[in-house]
């Protein structure tokens, strides 16, 4: 229901924008290959009116922010990353959000949506940018903490620049990573030197999982396993003495940025399935001190195959912070958090009041108020008001299990859930619930908002 009324809506605005006079310089073989600024401005314009667009937050914090990609070496075994990152100045260009229009078509795929709805996507938001200085150069007088992020399915590295950018700012180094086990709307690799030479790009769309039951739990606990080990290779390449080689041909110094790390002070972020990925990876890679799951969906932990295994959930030993939406969330998902509190782990949830799935994302900055409810974008809680509240308590947390040397700590008590806008734990209840605790497959009734 929600999909059509999605697919109507964007169909009706596509005859708007395909029906524009400015699409027939698509059509002039003399026109130049980049759009121009004055394209630019009608796409934003455009996309203002149909869609009382506002635009991604600034950071919050002290520090200008920088932004550049990484790709490690060829091939799908590449790492390959967004950074976020404190800057020596902004006079560089804004980052564009979405670089390439194959994330439209694959955003267009995951929706279930004709793929006439990656090009209106693409029309829209396609020359959208974030706050964050475009390659700018790395403030280099400090040492800073690295956070590794991990995305949500169907989703890629550049949509959590909200989050980048604000942790950014209050000096950290943000890797976000895109994943390559099937999960991303899209991504691409070079297959070699010379693919990357002449920018032969190889794209990867989203796995779409297989019938069974068994089946699919089975695909995605093999991502979330594969989702850990990316996450850990991201920190070998930012780790690494070496200077990483960077196949992406930009004008920024990765040397500068690896030099600027602080080695000790490490902790992972990830949204929903990142969520998992950062239970994952606490469980799989000591070298990260603390973790942060945001709206975690829990499903791809479970040990299915194995029915005496419990599963990693209380295997794992470094301090976690469950930051949940109001509308996401449901008992069995919450079963399986509660299963990663043992006695003596640092454990700690707040659950957002009037807060969608979405509000942990960027597409929540994309539409305005009407649109973005439409689409469960947004939920009641203004969306600005939301990313302050998970980025304040995520630094609160950070600090404490970091040691850091900053001020985050006069936001502690948003860590406690102490705060109108926050509910101390979670809203769902789980006493009552009577479904399986874990069934043979794994897979239980989920809300998919
Ligand atoms: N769905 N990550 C998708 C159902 C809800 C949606 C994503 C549609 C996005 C536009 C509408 C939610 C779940 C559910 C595990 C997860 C991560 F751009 C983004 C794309 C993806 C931003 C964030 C994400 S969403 C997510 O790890 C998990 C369980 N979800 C989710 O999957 N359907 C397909 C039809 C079922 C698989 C809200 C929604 C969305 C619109 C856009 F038009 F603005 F681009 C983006």
């Amino acid at each position: 229901m929600l999909l059509r009324k999605l697919h109507v809506l964007f169909c009706l605005c596509g005859c708007f924008t395909l029906g524009h006079p400015f699409d027939w310089q698509d059509l002039n073989p003399v026109a130049h290959v980049k759009p121009s600024a004055r394209v630019n401005k009608i796409q934003a314009l455009m996309a203002a009116a149909v869609f009382g667009q506002t635009t991604i937050p600034k950071g919050s914090g002290p520090y200008s922010v920088g932004c550049t990609d990484l790709m490690s070496k060829y091939t799908n075994k590449s790492t390959f990353l967004r950074l976020y990152y404190p800057s020596q100045d902004n006079d560089h260009p804004d980052t564009i959000w979405i670089p390439n229009k194959e994330y439209f078509f694959g955003l267009s795929k995951f929706l279930g949506t004709h793929w006439i709805m990656g090009n209106i996507l693409s029309l829209l938001f396609g020359s959208m940018t974030t706050p964050a200085s475009w390659n700018a150069p790395v403030k280099t007088d400090e040492k800073y903490p690295l956070i590794v992020f991990s995305h949500g399915l169907g989703a890629f590295r550049t949509i959590y620049s909200a989050i980048g950018n604000d942790l950014a700012s209050h000096g950290f180094i943000v890797a976000t990573v895109e994943h390559r086990d099937g999960s991303a709307s899209a991504t691409y690799y070079f297959n070699d030197q010379s693919a990357a030479e002449t920018g032969n790009k190889s794209w990867l769309y989203l796995k779409t999982p297989p019938q069974g039951e068994k089946e699919a739990a089975s695909l995605r606990n093999a991502q979330v396993r594969q989702r850990a080990k990316e996450c850990s290779q991201a920190l070998d390449v930012m780790l690494s003495r070496k200077p990483a080689t960077n196949v992406l041909d930009l004008d920024f110094d990765m040397k500068q940025l690896q030099d600027s790390i602080d080695r000790a002070k490490i902790a992972i972020i990830g949204h929903s399935f990142g969520g998992a990925t950062v239970i994952q990876a606490l469980h799989d890679d000591p070298r990260f001190r603390c973790g942060i799951a945001l709206d975690a969906w829990m499903m791809p932990l479970d040990a299915w195959m194995m029915p005496l295994d419990e599963g990693i959930y209380s295997k794992f030993s470094q301090p976690l912070f469950f930051i949940n939406s109001e509308r996401f969330q449901y008992p069995a998902n919450i079963i399986k958090m509660k299963k990663c509190y043992v006695p003596g782990r640092e454990r700690k949830m707040i659950t957002i009041r009037g807060s969608v799935h979405q509000n942990f994302a960027d597409f929540t900055f994309a539409t305005g108020k009407i649109v973005g409810y439409i689409f469960t974008l947004k939920g009641k809680i203004d969306s600005n008001v939301a990313i302050d509240l998970t980025n304040k308590a995520s630094l609160a947390f950070l600090q404490k299990h970091l040691g850091l040397q900053k001020d985050f700590d006069k936001w502690d008590y948003l860590v406690e859930g102490e705060d109108d806008h926050l509910i101390p734990g979670t809203n769902i209840n789980t006493a009552d619930y009577h479904g399986p605790l874990q069934n043979s497959t794994g897979m239980e009734k989920q809300n998919l908002d």
